[in-house]
C-alpha cells in the first residue's frame, strides 16, 4: 500500500495551471500594485491587505525579501533603531539590543516573517515578474503597471520580442529600492524629477525616508529606499527601520487616497 494518494502529472499539471489562471485572471485588476518585494513593500502590503484591499506585489526576482535577507556586508543580520522594533515584536522576530536603542536581528528570521506576515493577511505575488511601463489615464494619472516575465527581458531583444501585458489598479506603489524604478519612468516621460540617493547619513536619513513617503505624482506613491532617490536624502546602509516604517506610510497614504473615492 503507496503512502501517497495515486495522482497523475496532468493532473498536477492541470492543478497548477487552472490555479495560476485564476489568480493572474482576478489579479488583471487590483485596488494597489507593489512594484518590489523588499521590507518596504512587503510592510505596505501587509498593511493594506490588513484593512481588506485586493494588493499585488510585482517582484522581478524569484524570491521576495529584497535587501532584507542578508543586512550589511553579506552578514546575515540587520538592524532597526527604536521605535522601529515593535514591527518585529508585531511579526514574532527576536531581536537582540546592541545599544540603547539600537536592536539586531537575524536577517533571514525577520525576513521569512515579514513575507509569512504578509501571505498571511492575503497579499498576492507575481514573482520573475519586471516592471516594465507604466499606465497612465486622464491627466497623466497612474492606472496601472506594464510588467513582463523577468527571464523575457533579461534576454537579448533581438531574440526575444516578446510584447509586455497589463494589469490595472487604482494606486502604484513604487518599492523598487535604490533603482525607483517607477518613478524613474516617469521621469523618462518627462513628469517627474528625481535626484539620486545622497551619502550616508544614518541619522538623519531614516526621519527623513518616512516624512518624504507619499505621493509623488497622481496616482503613485514612492516607499521605501526609492524615496531616498527620488529626493536625494541620504542613504543609511543596512538599518531597515526606516524601510518598514515608510512602508506602513505608505499604506497609510494610500488608504487616504483610496478613501477620497470612496474604496477604502
Ligand atoms: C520588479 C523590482 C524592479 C522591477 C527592483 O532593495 P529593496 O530591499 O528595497 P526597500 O526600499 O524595500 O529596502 C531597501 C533596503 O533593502 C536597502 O537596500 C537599504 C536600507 N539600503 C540602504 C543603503 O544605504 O544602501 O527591495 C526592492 C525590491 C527588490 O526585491 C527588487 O528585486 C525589486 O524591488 N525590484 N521588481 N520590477 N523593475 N526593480
Amino acid at each position: 500500500m503507496p503512502l501517497f494518494h495515486h495522482v497523475s502529472e496532468q493532473e498536477v499539471t492541470r492543478a497548477i495551471v487552472t490555479s495560476f489562471l485564476r489568480q493572474f485572471e482576478e489579479y488583471a485588476s487590483s485596488d494597489v500594485i507593489i512594484v518590489g518585494g523588499g521590507p518596504s513593500g512587503l510592510a505596505a502590503g501587509r498593511d493594506l491587505a490588513r484593512s481588506g484591499l485586493k494588493v499585488l506585489i510585482v517582484e522581478r526576482n524569484n524570491y521576495l525579501g529584497g535587501g532584507f535577507w542578508i543586512g550589511g556586508y553579506l552578514m546575515n543580520k540587520v538592524t532597526l533603531r527604536a521605535p522601529a522594533q515593535k514591527v518585529l515584536e508585531e511579526i514574532g522576530v527576536p531581536y537582540q539590543e546592541a545599544n540603547e536603542g539600537l536592536y539586531v536581528a537575524d536577517g533571514p528570521h525577520a525576513c521569512s516573517k515579514l513575507i509569512g506576515a504578509a501571505c498571511d493577511v492575503g497579499v498576492k505575488f507575481a514573482n520573475m515578474t519586471i516592471f516594465d511601463d507604466i499606465v497612465l489615464r486622464e491627466g497623466n494619472r497612474v492606472a496601472g503597471v506594464v510588467i513582463n516575465w523577468t527571464p523575457i527581458s533579461a534576454l537579448p531583444r533581438e531574440i526575444t520580442c516578446v510584447d509586455p501585458i497589463a494589469l490595472e489598479c487604482k494606486v502604484v506603489i513604487d518599492a523598487t529600492g535604490h533603482d525607483a524604478c517607477v518613478a524613474k519612468k516617469l521621469e523618462q516621460r518627462g513628469l517627474l524629477k528625481t535626484v539620486g540617493f545622497g551619502a550616508m547619513w544614518v541619522e538623519q536619513s531614516e526621519d527623513l525616508v518616512v516624512e518624504h513617503t507619499g505621493e509623488v505624482h497622481p496616482g503613485l506613491i514612492v516607499s521605501g529606499m526609492a524615496v531616498s532617490t527620488v529626493y536625494g536624502l541620504p542613504r543609511m546602509g543596512p538599518t531597515f527601520g526606516a524601510m518598514l516604517l515608510s512602508g506602513k506610510r505608505a499604506a497609510e497614504v494610500a488608504l487616504e487616497m483610496l478613501a477620497k473615492v470612496g474604496i477604502a
